[in-house]
């Protein structure tokens, strides 16, 4: 099609943003066909630094790229959005309790659904990177009620992502043979990696790992607390990673996932797996049509129960101390 998508990037200025853009303007979020219209949103402060980074994409002279704007508005930002990728978020800073934190992030991610409420286009679809990613998305979701929830979504992919550059360095065998990882629940140190449908090598992964010590201290507890890890080595926070995840959730849920193989994504619960309805928890799921389906019938342990519902858990109190602070 010739009809630019239009893209909204928030916190456009920050490092994941600086990341993201040249992947998307490159054409790895929607494929080498699209062209994107580009609009950057960012708070007062960071539209400046906005303005630099466009200068660079437009000295990238990308073919795909039909137009770049910048806003510090939501609304025009989010006028006739298809995309939405909500990067930008209040971080924790020293000596912020969670309760303050939560309302931060829902003065930013209630007026952005409100305003992806009244001007998104009909098939916008929306990811949110910025932390915490599931609740920040079941606010936004929250703030807009005539779009379908089902259009707002929170990242796992990364941890997706690291769970199986993790399981390949274990097993030396490439990342392009290790299928059916998932991780479930929370973006947090609650998430649960699960390998126990994975395949390596076309084996199951348990049997080829066998070793239920190195799943438990140090498979689980890596993935994790990856984020940690990068911080202590990089002096900063992931960033090529997480904006390599993002384009990977939006470029499969608009293209699909690959046939016998599935991947991660915070979605809203259906009831599946035991997980109470309307928390946006991560799940194993396939893309078709543009529209993500939560993998059914697989087997749970005992040992995974309680992995997913300490993870689960830790959600719906997240759900109940927004719901109390008034921003559902
Ligand atoms: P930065 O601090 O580098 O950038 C954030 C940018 O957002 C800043 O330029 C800031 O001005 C802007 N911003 C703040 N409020 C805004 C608003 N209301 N509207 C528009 N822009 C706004 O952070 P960065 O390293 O890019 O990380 C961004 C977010 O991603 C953080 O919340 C971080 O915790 C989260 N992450 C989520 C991950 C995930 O897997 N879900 C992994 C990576 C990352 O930690």
């Amino acid at each position: 099609s010739t009809t630019p998508v239009k893209v909204t990037v928030t916190g456009a200025a920050g490092q994941i943003g600086y990341a993201l853009l040249f992947r998307i303007a490159s054409g790895a979020l929607l494929g080498p066909d699209t062209p994107v219209a580009l609009r950057l949103l960012e708070i007062p402060q960071g539209v400046k630094a906005a303005e630099g980074t466009a200068m660079e994409l437009v000295d990238c002279a990308f073919p795909l790229i039909s137009s770049i704007d910048i806003f510090d508005d939501p609304k025009a930002a989010f006028d006739g959005a298809n995309v939405g990728l909500l990067v930008g978020a209040r971080p924790r800073t020293a000596g912020m309790e969670r309760a303050d934190l939560l309302s931060a992030n829902g003065g930013i991610f209630g007026p952005q659904g409100a305003a992806i409420n009244e001007g998104a286009a009909s098939d916008i679809r929306v990811l949110v990177v910025g932390n915490p990613a599931n609740t920040n998305a079941l606010i936004a979701a929250s703030s807009a009620p005539d779009v379908p929830s089902s259009r707002f979504t929170a990242m796992t992919r990364l941890d997706q992502n690291r769970a199986l550059g993790q399981l390949s360095q274990k097993t030396g065998v490439p990342v392009s043979e290790i299928k059916k990882v998932t991780i479930w629940g929370n973006h947090s140190a609650s998430q649960y990696p699960d390998i126990f449908h994975a395949e390596v090598a076309g084996k199951p992964a348990a049997e080829v790992i066998n070793d239920q010590a190195w799943l438990e201290n140090d498979f689980i507890p890596t993935v994790a607390k990856r984020g940690a890890a990068i911080i202590e080595a990089r002096g900063a926070s992931s960033a090529a990673s997480a904006a390599s995840a993002a384009i990977d959730h939006v470029h499969d849920w608009v293209l699909g996932t690959p046939a016998g193989d599935w991947t991660s994504a915070a979605i809203p619960s259906d009831g599946s797996y035991g997980v109470p309805e309307g928390l946006i928890s991560s799940f194993p799921v396939t893309s078709e049509g543009g529209e993500w389906k939560i993998v059914q019938g697989l087997e749970i342990s005992e040992f995974s129960r309680g992995r997913i519902d300490a993870s689960v858990a830790e959600l719906g109190e997240e759900r109940e101390a927004v719901k109390a602070l008034g921003l559902l």
